[in-house]
């Protein structure tokens, strides 16, 4: 039997990793604008990995507002929640409250009943490149990379690559900074986050997300952070429609590069 028990995980995660080896889009970070935006690809018939360097995906949702597990969102959310049959609350003036431990777990498993593959503590520590086009992302053990080991990576190639790191929005420094690529935005450069301003940041998150570089998109607090845009604390709806609005534009230049 024991034999038999890791033989079998042995088997079906390799099946997993090797199958992911090259995707349609490689998206790092399971927050809930990556999150979000994998499952809309997969449903779309697209080949999706998800690589997050954590143990548990879910990102910025698990802790709701200082450690309080609840979070808020406007009423206009209200139907992606229900996509997910995520309950809610009414405030009574504009937005509802969700159990972040509900919403974080239904985010999960909604791109992953998809058909999204889901790689936890794999950390993205480059991104490949070919062509003036991001062409892939190298991915590696988190432990490796907390314990400083020197171990090299191993590369997976996906025609589009999705900056979901949150408010360091890694991918997005490291093409700026390493590969001293010209990003779409005002400077070329990275802007930095601002402060908080809840109702300015949670639109400029959405306005601010697209593509900032062949191949290379970013959303939620990435996207905020490569364009300057406000933080805005435990409101998500501006993370749920970046994560919308993500996968259309890959989804729109996918079909286009292929057309
Ligand atoms: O920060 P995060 O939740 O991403 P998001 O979609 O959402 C932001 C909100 O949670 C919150 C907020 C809402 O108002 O402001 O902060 O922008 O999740 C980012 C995920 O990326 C992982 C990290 O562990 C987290 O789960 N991550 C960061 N860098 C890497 C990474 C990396 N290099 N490789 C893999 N995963």
């Amino acid at each position: 039997m024991e034999e038999q028990i890791s033989k079998s995980i042995i088997k079906s995660f390799f099946a997993k990793l090797e199958d992911s080896l090259s995707v349609d889009v490689a998206i790092v970070g399971a927050g809930p604008s990556g999150l979000i935006a994998a499952k809309e690809l997969a449903k779309a018939g697209r080949k999706v990995a998800v690589f997050e360097s954590k143990l548990a995906p879910g990102g910025g949702i698990w802790g709701g507002g200082m450690l309080f597990n609840e979070i808020v969102l406007q009423e206009n959310i209200i139907p992606i929640l229900d996509e997910y049959s995520i309950r809610h609350t009414s405030t009574g003036d504009g937005y509802v409250t969700a159990d972040a431990v509900e919403v974080a777990s239904a985010l999960i498993y909604g791109a992953v009943h998809e058909g999204v593959r889901i790689f936890n503590t794999v950390r993205v520590e480059d991104l490949a490149m070919r062509d003036e086009k991001v062409c892939g992302v190298v991915i590696n053990w988190n432990p490796v990379a907390r314990l400083e080991m020197h171990v090299d990576p191993l590369v997976i190639t996906s025609h589009a690559v999705l900056d979901g790191t949150g408010h360091p929005s890694e991918l997005i420094n490291l093409a700026s900074s390493k590969a001293g690529i010209t990003l779409d935005t005002p400077t070329g450069r990275v802007m930095g986050e601002k402060p908080m301003w809840m109702e300015n940041g949670e639109s400029s998150t959405v306005i601010n997300t697209k593509r900032l570089y062949p191949g290379l998109y970013a959303s939620g607090m990435a996207a905020n952070n490569a364009m300057g845009g406000f933080r805005m604390g435990p409101i998500f709806g501006g993370m749920f429609l970046s994560g919308k609005k993500v996968a259309g534009l890959i989804l729109d230049d996918l079909q286009a590069a292929s057309a």
